[in-house]
């Protein structure tokens, strides 16, 4: 098939980035997503990444351990990444603007500029958690909108309340931000390669070792 619907129809794979401070549900919600189950955690030092499908197209997450010391490599993961699923607990209302001033760091970097932005205000199942308003609030999410698509999504990735929903919404907008950039003669979203394989780095050493051969 040629032409728009053709390269449409190619592109079944984009990347996402689960980005957010530590405890905040990242990995919870990645193996949520893929197996269905929540599984016990542990602190990420490193990345996992899984694919996820969903509405036929697979979804490459990538899952960054949020701790503060692994924070300066993130630039490594940035580069073809289509959307980044920014996870707040909503329950930690001491840490909302270490959060907000994370979430600024993505909106303000240039590799980053035309992603479109999720935010989970997770662990919704938690009594006191602050409600999806709130946290859409205190992020100022409403600045954010005004460089990218974004959205915020209530979400306990133990229950599994929202996860869905975050994720047609977002398969939809970047459906539409590719169409729009097709049909512009533009190809902005990027598609990472066919054979991109599941991996899991299970020690800081692999890691390291992984950081390195990418600078
Ligand atoms: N009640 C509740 N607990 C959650 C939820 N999501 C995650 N948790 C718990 O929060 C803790 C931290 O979750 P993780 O998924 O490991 O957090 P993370 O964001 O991957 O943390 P780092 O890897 O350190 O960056 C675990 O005990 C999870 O079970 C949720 O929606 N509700
Ligand atoms: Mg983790």
């Amino acid at each position: 098939m040629g032409g728009i619907f053709g390269k449409l129809s190619r592109k079944r794979q984009m990347r996402v980035l689960l980005n957010g401070l530590d405890a905040a549900g990242k990995t919870t919600t990645l193996y949520k997503l893929r197996l269905g189950e929540v599984v016990t955690t542990i602190p990420t030092i490193g990345l996992n990444i899984e694919t996820v499908e969903c509405k036929k197209i697979q979804l490459v997450t990538w899952d960054i351990g949020g701790r503060g010391f692994l924070r300066p490599l993130y630039r490594n993961y940035y580069a073809e990444t289509d959307a980044v699923v920014f996870v707040v607990d909503s329950n930690d209302k001491v840490r909302t603007e270490q959060a907000q001033k994370l979430l600024l760091a993505i909106v303000n970097e240039d590799m980053l500029k035309k992603v479109i932005i999720v935010i989970m205000a997770n662990k919704q199942d938690l009594p006191g958690s602050m409600t999806p308003e709130e946290v859409h609030e205190k992020l100022d999410v409403d600045s954010i909108c005004k460089t990218h698509t974004c959205k915020v999504f209530g979400t306990s990735a133990t229950t599994g309340e929202g996860l869905y929903d975050m994720l047609d919404w977002l398969v939809e907008a970047v459906n539409k931000k590719q169409a729009t950039a097709l049909l512009r003669g533009k190809d902005e979203c990027v598609t990472v390669e066919k054979d991109s394989k599941s991996s899991y780095f299970t020690t800081p050493l692999s890691y390291i070792k992984h950081v390195f051969s990418k600078v």
